[in-house]
């Protein structure tokens, strides 16, 4: 008598992990894949993983699954062929990019890898996958309006100071904001070098926090207006990215000059 033991679907694709997580630069291109676990199944072949898919579906992953044939054995196998206890050949499981993705938009995702089997009823593994999106310096520092949170300056600003204004007189404070993360988000200022050379004996900015203020004093009948060129630069040692805005000094007169006097002389 033969007694064929018939396999069942009894057992659930299963994943040797809960989770796994992946890091991914924002330059990846489209096409960049990541090895994440795959799945077993302790039933036969019939009854054993089929397929994997993400959920929710995402247009940023795809998975790629291949079926790994052993490396040919050179030489003399002894023993007949080996038949391999468990069911399904061993599977490489890939998540691919296929569209790039912008830290400053989604800076993480968590995904669902599921593994279908092809039994009936059919039984599924779940696998979390933690993608987290690493930065780079993509982003220039963006000259704001002091008031606001992100409404870009439009033209040049302009800003009044009395010609009587002492030195250190604080003159206009400019604000930019750079989304990248970290050093590649640090913003600092300086006058662009056409301003230093030209100006810089009267004019400085504070680093860190923007502030224009005065290093002489101001006269109106000397000179009534400067535009200044102001540089705002990323922490990035390697590659820094900068902006520039411009801010008109207007220099109001006040009464400091006696009126000539003049001696008429009588006709
Ligand atoms: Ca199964
Ligand atoms: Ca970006
Ligand atoms: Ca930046
Ligand atoms: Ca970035």
């Amino acid at each position: 008598m033969r007694v064929e033991i018939l396999d069942i679907n009894d057992n659930a694709p299963f994943f040797p992990v809960l989770s796994t997580a992946v890091e991914l630069s924002e330059s990846a291109e489209p096409g960049t894949s990541f090895i994440i676990p795959a799945a077993e199944d302790m039933d036969s072949a019939k009854n054993s993983v089929r397929s994997y898919h993400i959920y929710p579906p995402t247009s940023y992953f795809d998975l790629s699954v291949r079926v790994m044939t052993p490396p040919a054995v050179s030489g003399t196998v002894s023993g007949g062929d080996v038949v391999e206890l468990g069911s399904a050949p061993p599977t490489q499981v890939r998540l691919v990019l296929q569209e790039r993705v912008d830290r400053e938009s989604v800076d993480h995702f968590r995904l669902l890898v599921v593994a279908t089997d092809a039994g009936d009823p059919v039984r599924s593994g779940t696998l979390v996958v933690n993608v987290t999106v690493i930065d780079i310096n993509d982003n220039s520092p963006r000259f704001i309006r002091p008031d606001s949170d992100s409404t870009a300056i439009s033209g040049p600003v302009e800003t009044r100071l009395a010609e009587s204004a002492p030195i250190g007189s604080a003159v206009y404070r400019v604000r930019a904001v750079d989304a990248d993360a970290g050093d590649y988000g640090r913003v600092r200022y300086h006058l662009a070098p056409e301003s230093r050379r030209d100006y810089g004996r009267v004019f400085d900015i504070d680093g860190d926090t923007g502030q224009i203020f005065t290093r002489d004093l101001l006269d109106h009948e000397t000179q009534s207006k400067y535009v200044l060129y102001i540089v705002a630069v990323d922490n990035d040692a390697t590659n820094r990215k900068s902006s520039q805005t411009s801010i008109v000094v207007h220099v109001d007169d006040v009464n400091d000059n006696a009126p000539t006097i003049r001696i008429n002389t009588p006709v």
